[in-house]
């Protein structure tokens, strides 16, 4: 079997991105995707009304200038099949398919320590070897069930909106229940609703939702910002989110209650995660927190007009943005169509199912299709679902019993030669995951030159760097309002799950700078063996 030097998993942006980069360094490198084409995410999440929450100037690659320039978003918000075009657009203009098997899922990789390099084996028995595994298998790529009775009683139709139909579903007419309210149910919820003939929306917890006022990106604005690209991607560079939007010009406590208003409308009237990041204390400050969430309740209670309907709306149980802010096309508008109703589950917990709905502790809904909103078992999930055994046969998943440790989210102590792009302890799903995903493979990228040039065979993170990390990514956590809701960000939403704040939230231009300066000073806190130390 012929040994790659660099074997990656996965061929959303990441393992895209990836190839290429390892191509440019003269490694010779192959992609195994689990789909039958690119994309990733964008690949399997088909739902109607998915687009990204990024602006798509700013949610695209910047590695290439001619890249950047010739590509054209349609739309300051594009769509998921705009995007999964854009993803194959890259693929071909890099020519990067004659190195991607897709079709073929990766179920284990083990550490051998006397050949120096990673054995993995696929469903349907296939095996590869390499000297370096890269495993970009994306943040949110694992869908999870509801932990709920009974399901398998129902006999409609039941969809996840994580792995979508291809040819799309068509809900003219039909009854529909959608259970979750999160990014993908928001986002699913008002358009399912124009077709269906009743909608049923089962809602457990709330959440805050801004519009995204998403319209086409007129050419002229087009052309001012392709000639600005190259400081609009340096201004994203030096930014907290990795994005090009300003960030924490207004601090909430300063402001006069008018001002204050005015602050918040203008903030709503921007749209999406500007709400969030133009302020410099609604993450920091319980009272900054509790007024702009404030303003939001006041909104949802504005436009809908059942007011009963409007406060099962308004999220109370947490501050906003420590769950990930939704952003949305008419969402709280869809509760006043005549055919959708909101049924809350904290109210009338779900009992258990039947063949033709589910039953509540108050009554017994029917729908023809149920829809799966209900998330992903985020940042780890495609990690611990593969046996990834490291030196002396450690299991990944049982390193990470008490929960994920990841030197800068990038490598772990025990299993060498072993990359996790965006994994946990790195900003990822707190950056524009685009440019996150670049930082990581121009990282990755030089540290396996320089690899090549000096001969460097084994390259293990150190396990006391790797503890001090885990503690610093906690800690910057902890001086911010995002631990205090029970979001996936911490694994709440996966039963038995370890409590772990999993992203760096110091900023992403903090953490470049520690991973630069790492880099300087010969990568620190990685143990980097050339062979015959090794045998030695
Ligand atoms: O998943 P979620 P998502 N009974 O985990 C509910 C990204 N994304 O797929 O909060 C009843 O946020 C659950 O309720 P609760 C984005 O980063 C981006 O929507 O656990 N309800 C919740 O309402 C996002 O944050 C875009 O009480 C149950 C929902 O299901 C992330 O992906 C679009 C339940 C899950 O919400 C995840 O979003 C889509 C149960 N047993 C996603 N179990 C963009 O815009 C779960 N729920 C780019």
């Amino acid at each position: 079997m012929a040994r790659l030097d660099v074997l990656i998993v996965g061929a959303g942006f990441a393992g895209l991105y990836m190839l290429h980069r390892a191509r440019r360094a003269g490694l010779s490198a192959h992609v195994l995707e689990k789909g039958g084409g690119v994309g990733g995410t964008w690949y399997w999440n088909r739902y109607p009304g998915a687009r990204c929450d990024v602006e798509s100037m700013s949610y695209s690659f910047s590695f290439s200038e001619e890249l950047q320039q010739e590509w054209t978003w349609s739309h300051r918000y594009a769509t998921q099949p705009e995007i999964l075009a854009y993803a194959n657009h890259v693929a071909d203009r890099f020519d990067l398919r004659r190195d991607i098997t897709f079709g073929t899922s990766v179920t284990a990789a083990s550490w051998n320590e006397k050949e120096l390099c990673w054995e993995v084996e696929t469903a349907g028995g296939g095996r590869r070897q390499a000297r370096f595994l890269v495993m970009a298998t994306g943040c949110l790529s694992v869908p999870k069930l509801p932990d709920l009775p009974g399901l398998a009683t129902y006999e409609g139709r039941v969809l996840h909106t994580a792995s979508w139909p291809r040819e799309g579903v068509d809900f003219t007419g039909h009854r529909v229940g959608i259970i979750g309210t999160g990014s993908s149910g928001i986002q699913s919820i008002p358009l399912i609703a124009k077709q269906a003939g009743h909608l049923t929306v089962f809602q457990r917890t709330p959440n805050f939702s801004i519009p995204a006022w998403n319209a086409p990106i007129p050419p002229e604005r087009e052309r001012e910002m392709k000639r600005r690209y190259a400081d609009l991607r340096a201004k994203s560079r030096a930014s907290y989110a990795g994005d090009y939007a300003d960030e924490g010009y207004v601090t909430i406590l300063d402001l006069g209650e008018k001002e204050r208003e005015e602050a918040f409308e203008k903030r709503w009237r921007e749209g999406g995660f500007n709400y969030q990041y133009a302020f410099s204390d609604i993450m920091v400050s319980e009272e900054a927190n509790r007024l702009a969430a404030e303003f939001v309740h006041n909104k949802i209670r504005e436009i809908v007009h059942d007011p009963k309907t409007a406060e099962k709306l308004c999220p109370k149980d947490h501050p906003i943005g420590a769950k990930r802010l939704c952003v949305d096309t008419d969402y709280y508008e869809t509760y006043n169509r005549p055919n959708v109703s909101l049924v809350d589950l904290r109210e009338e917990p779900v009992t258990g199912f039947t063949a033709q709905g589910l039953r509540t502790a108050k009554a017994e809904y029917s729908f023809d299709t149920l829809v799966l909103a209900t998330g992903f078992d985020a940042m780890t999930g495609a990690l611990t679902a593969i046996d990834i055994r490291g030196s002396e046969g450690r299991l990944l998943r049982d390193a990470w019993k008490d929960g994920p440790a990841a030197y800068l989210g990038l490598a772990i102590a025990g299993f060498p030669n072993l990359f996790a792009i965006t994994g946990p302890g790195s900003p990822s799903v707190f950056a524009n995951m685009v440019l996150a995903i670049e930082q990581h493979v121009e990282w990755l990228g030089n540290l396996l030159e320089h690899a090549k040039r000096h001969g460097i065979a084994r390259i293990e993170a150190e396990e006391t760097s790797q503890a001090e990390w885990v503690r610093r990514v906690t800690e910057g956590a902890d001086r911010t309002l995002f631990p205090k809701a029970n979001s996936w960000y911490v694994g709440a939403n996966v039963p038995g799950k370890p409590r772990i704040f999993m992203p760096f939230a110091d900023g992403f231009c903090v953490y470049e700078r520690i991973c630069n300066d790492i880099a300087a000073a010969g990568y620190e806190g990685f143990r980097l063996s050339h062979v015959e130390e090794h045998a030695a």
